[in-house]
């Protein structure tokens, strides 16, 4: 039997030169099949890089076909760098969505003609007379509408600005991906906080503190010349959830970051993501006229000193007329700032925000500052801050981290947020986990995120929630806002494990609408990241709500903080100090914030300073936040405090269970790529979450003296096993 046809056979004969030719050429061939196929799986389509634009073809053939009608052609005007990306987004959605390329248009004489554009560079948006309703969406918003022009069937997407414009085609586009009805659209949106910032944690040598998704996206020895292809899609991917500004380093920052050296490669991504309307913002180092500048003094009333940063802010402002500002990280952590030469935080900050007045530059400070001379950390930065509420220059804007300590799972908001009346105020969250199991966990932080915006502060009664104080709708801010240290890096889906992509999108959506539910984001956000059907989205969302409890609870449950080992990964009750957050005894366990200790509660307008006060009324997710609980006090569940805590840790175990065991069911309504890595990495989390809980248990059992309830499974390792544990080597 010969392998080929009788004419081929002829001709090819083995140990013939053809035969050996064609040998060679088969061999080949199968080679670059092999690459191929090897690539393919490399660079996998689901791979996660797309983030939530993947554009995926509409799969559902009836809407895929209406979407078709309604959408024929295109009319925009593309004659400025925002219009220009607006119109590669949509040939790149509307090709990938539609599966045909969208004709364009400047005439309207047929239906299906989407229009986008602004009163000034649509004539089509003009003859509208839109001014009425585009009045009060402001620089940034937009409305999407279907109209009739000249008898024709149109969707308009109209804004008073281009970057309006982009950021309603950002939501069109998610209303196609997210297979919304296209019949009677109304959407009016505008932002409700100025500034939606992503602060990330870059160092000079591309490692990301607290980043645990490769290295920095900044390729800084390859810049300004090469533009990597990352740049443009970090500026899409983070215009389409309405970020405007991107604060490139660390607050722990290198003075590098502002030497001409530097700012030629900062320029070059200024430049990329200006047409996304996306502003860069560099974290300074206060000391930099000492490091940099060969003065002895950085004090902020110094006229040298004055006179170096001008010089420095307006050569930076010479190559990035559009930078946001500086943030600074002053007087903390041992970063340097204006109380080594004896002047305040105000005086710190105005220095340079009268410098960066007159290029409309902002001053962002932050309110992280603790030292030792308090007994208690969480009072510092409130005792610090509130005295100089007013001080502050209208270009300066506090940034405030969601909770009173630091990025804990779960902390009662921080009592700044409402206790500034004349101090421009922006929140600051953490997207990156680096108390809840960095890039290995699957932990949503959008409901967290929800908590904290719907607290209510009663600065001005009741109803006063964290969200409206960031809106400027408590307070009269000029400037106000909210930021995230997001952290991405260089791994093909930007964030290692692919759900902290969710928390970035959720905590952008809320940044642009803090009044969204958490839950219609983890919708949106599985529609466009994994699949449109209806059994995997619910699957998915209940197991994104679950999630960040389930954190909570195998991590630091009843409000405990600060339990974590010196990386932020694991457990470590015994740790000196872990001991003094806990402050686990004989008696009981948690800090007494009440009169009868740190009074950290007073902090709190009333209510809620009284309602904290009380053991009773303290809801118990913070009650060891607040108190020093006896181990047997009585919960509500009806079991003593010892029982509930041990009982927490288990039910986080058991939720991760949970967890594994819907995501299994998910295997084939979802690519195998994604469903086999986030599989692996719950393996993880489960292995972790039983260790961190047992780690705590056995430790505070041995305070408590009491037995772990009899209907949990007892550990399967004594305390020293856990503490030995401690030892092993991290990677992160
Ligand atoms: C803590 C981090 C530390 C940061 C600090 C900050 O562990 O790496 O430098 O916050 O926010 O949570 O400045």
């Amino acid at each position: 039997m010969t392998m080929f046809p009788p004419k081929v056979s002829r001709v090819l004969k083995p140990g013939n030169s053809l035969f050996q030719l064609f040998r060679i050429a088969l061999f080949v061939g199968l080679l670059i099949c092999q690459l191929h196929v090897k690539s393919q799986n490399l660079c996998s389509e689901e791979d996660g890089y797309r983030m939530w634009l993947r554009y995926e073809r509409v799969g559902d053939q009836q809407l895929l076909e209406k979407y078709r009608k309604q959408i024929q052609k295109i009319s925009l005007n593309n004659d400025s760098p925002t219009m220009q990306v607006i119109s590669d987004e949509l040939s790149h959605g509307l090709s990938g969505l539609l599966g045909t390329d969208i004709e364009r248009t400047l005439e309207v004489n047929s239906d299906g003609i989407l229009i986008l554009g602004t009163p000034e560079n649509s004539s089509s948006i003009a003859s509208l007379n839109l001014q009425g309703q585009l009045g009060s969406l402001g620089d940034e918003g937009f409305l999407i509408e279907n109209k009739l022009l000249d008898g024709n069937e149109a969707i308009v997407i109209a804004a008073n600005s281009d970057i309006g414009v982009l950021y309603g085609t950002f939501h069109f586009l998610r209303m196609l991906q997210t297979h919304r009805d296209l019949d009677e659209i109304s959407v009016y949106s505008s932002p409700h906080c100025k500034l939606r910032l992503a602060n990330h944690w870059d160092n000079i040598d591309r490692s990301v503190e607290r980043g645990y998704a490769g290295l920095s996206l900044w390729e800084w020895s390859t810049l300004p010349n090469y533009k990597h292809p990352r740049y443009t899609d970090f500026a899409r991917i983070s215009a389409s959830i309405g970020i405007n500004g991107v604060a490139i380093n660390n607050v722990n920052a290198d003075t590098w970051f502002i030497t001409d050296h530097f700012q030629e490669k900062i320029t070059v991504l200024a430049d990329i993501f200006r047409p996304y309307g996306i502003k860069v913002y560099i974290s300074i180092n206060y000391s930099s006229p000492v490091s940099l500048g060969d003065l002895n003094t950085a004090d902020p009333l110094n006229s040298e000193v004055i006179a170096w940063w001008k010089k420095k802010t307006e050569d930076i402002y010479s190559r990035i007329p559009n930078l946001g500002g500086f943030l600074v990280k002053a007087d903390s952590e041992g970063q340097p700032g204006p109380k080594t030469y004896g002047r305040d935080h105000a005086e710190g900050a105005n220095m340079l925000a009268e410098l960066l007045k007159p290029f409309g530059g902002v001053v962002i400070w932050r309110a992280f500052v603790y030292g030792e001379r308090q007994a208690d950390r969480v009072r510092e930065a409130y005792d610090e801050f509130v005295p100089l509420d007013g001080r502050f220059m209208d270009n300066v804007v506090l940034q405030i981290k969601n909770g009173p300590l630091d990025f804990m799972p779960r902390e009662p908001f921080s009592p700044l947020l409402g206790a500034l009346p004349k101090t421009n105020t922006m929140i600051e969250f953490q997207v990156t986990q680096e108390y809840l199991g960095n890039g290995n966990h699957l932990v949503y932080k959008g409901g967290m995120f929800e908590e904290t915006l719907d607290a209510d502060t009663y600065a001005r009664g009741k109803g006063s929630t964290v969200g409206k104080v960031l809106a400027g709708e408590v307070f009269d801010y000029n400037t106000s806002g909210m930021a995230a240290v997001i952290n991405p890096g260089t791994d093909r889906n930007w964030t290692r494990h692919p759900f902290v992509q969710s928390s970035w999108y959720a905590f952008g959506r809320l940044a642009w609408d803090y009044k969204l539910s958490s839950e219609q984001l983890a919708e949106e956000w599985i529609r466009q990241t994994f699949s449109n059907d209806k059994e995997a989205i619910d699957i998915m969302k209940d197991l994104m709500q679950v999630s960040s409890e389930a954190g909570v609870n195998y991590r630091e449950p009843l409000g405990l903080t600060h339990i974590g080992t010196g990386f932020h990964y694991g457990s470590a009750p015994w740790s000196n100090r872990s001991k003094r957050f806990h402050q686990a005894d004989k008696e009981g366990i948690g800090y007494d914030r009440t009169k009868s200790g740190s009074n950290a509660a007073e902090q709190y307008h009333s209510p809620l300073s009284e309602v904290f006060n009380d053991i009773d009324r303290t809801p118990e997710m913070y009650l060891l936040w607040f108190h020093h609980v006896d181990w047997n006090h009585q919960m509500k569940s009806g079991r003593t405090l010892w029982g509930e805590l041990v009982h927490k840790y288990y039910e986080g175990v058991e939720s991760v269970r949970q967890m594994q065991a819907d995501w299994k069911s998910l295997e084939g309504l979802i690519d195998q790529h994604r469903f086999l890595h986030v599989k692996s990495l719950l393996e993880i989390q489960e292995k972790d979450a039983v260790r961190w809980g047992n780690s705590c248990v056995l430790y505070f059992q041995t305070f408590a003296g009491k037995p772990i309830p009899q209907e949990l499974e007892k550990p399967e390792h004594d305390l020293d096993y856990y503490k030995d544990l401690e030892s092993e080597i991290y990677v992160p």
